[in-house]
């Protein structure tokens, strides 16, 4: 498919309780790189496979949680039109300068419905992933350290007015809805979006409180890769929350697991592609379950309750 307007989840930036354990987590357990620090306090890492400076990025604070997620978007004229696409709409947005986030340009900031904050960018400087791009080897040898992801994939955030926010992504964003779970009543529990051939680059819950995270995905290469991060989790006595399993939603397989702050992670394998022309898939309240998670089918309380 043609991609042009957003192309992708850029980054992540978290709250954790104390920095360098969290260093240690995200850059040995997890095997994130790092790629930088900030005047700021702020760590920055990128995965294995991706190209630009970073993608994820941690602060100390009082309390977990996420701050924001960005997305790449194809340029400036593009990043510019979707600022007064949400302003015509009649919602503020914020320009944050370049620089402010390191290697990165400018970018477009605005509270959603759902209250997170979600921003866009033109530019983030190319590091490469270390393969250079003539006849590269197919993998590098940061894949071996810790759980060994690919690429952020994808954020799942909780909060209220979930199908506002979905009607927002859609029609002014160009994502399109993959999957939704209903609720009892038939009104959508959950809206999964992609603005690419994925499944989802990023999904809604509906929640009570505004701008809660429950998770940051990675991408593994294999079933066995992810078996791998699920002995390398207990290895580590990291906190596991649900798996390894597979979801119906999007046929990820994964484990739902928690950073030594409480902020869920995940590291999965798989699902399908999500061409534009794909009809959307529809999990009845009845089957919720099934959709969390597919061999055992069981709503596991800590997915409904446990957010940052
Ligand atoms: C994911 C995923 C639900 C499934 C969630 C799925 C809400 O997190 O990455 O596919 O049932
Ligand atoms: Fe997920």
């Amino acid at each position: 498919m043609a991609m042009t307007g957003v192309l992708r989840p850029g980054h992540v930036q978290l709250r954790v309780l104390d920095l360098d354990e969290s260093i240690k987590f995200y850059g040995d357990v997890l095997g994130l790189i790092e790629t930088g620090r900030d005047q700021h306090g702020r760590v920055y890492f990128k995965c294995w496979d991706e190209h630009d400076h970073s993608s994820f990025i941690i602060r100390e604070a009082e309390a977990p949680g996420m701050d924001y997620m960005g997305f790449r978007v194809l340029d400036v004229p593009t990043l510019n039109d979707i600022e007064k696409k949400l302003n015509d709409y009649g919602l503020e947005t914020t320009r944050i300068p370049a620089g402010e986030l390191l290697e990165t340009g400018e970018r477009v900031r605005f509270t959603t419905p759902s209250g997170h904050e979600i921003e866009f960018y033109a530019e983030k400087n190319k590091v490469g992933n270390g393969l250079g791009n003539v006849s590269p080897a197919p993998w590098a040898p940061e894949r071996e350290k810790g759980m060994g992801p690919v690429h952020l994939d994808h954020c799942l955030l909780y909060g209220p007015n979930i199908d506002e926010t979905a009607k927002i992504f859609t029609e002014l964003l160009g994502f399109r809805v993959t999957e939704n779970i209903l609720d009892p009543e038939g009104g959508n529990a959950a809206h999964f979006m992609s603005t690419s051939h994925k499944p989802h680059d990023i999904a809604f819950v509906n929640y009570p409180e505004p701008g809660k995270f429950h998770h940051a995905s990675f991408l593994l290469e294999t079933w066995e890769q992810v078996l791998r991060a699920a002995d390398i989790m207990s290895m580590h006595k990291v906190n596991v929350d649900i798996g390894p399993t597979r979801h119906g939603v999007t046929r990820g397989m994964t484990i739902y697991a928690w950073d030594p702050s409480g902020n869920r992670f995940e590291t999965f394998a798989g699902g399908y592609f999500a061409y534009p022309d794909k009809e959307k898939i529809v999990w009845p309240a009845e089957d919720f379950g099934q959709g969390l998670d597919y061999p055992q089918r069981k709503l596991h309380e800590s997915f409904l309750t446990i957010v940052t």
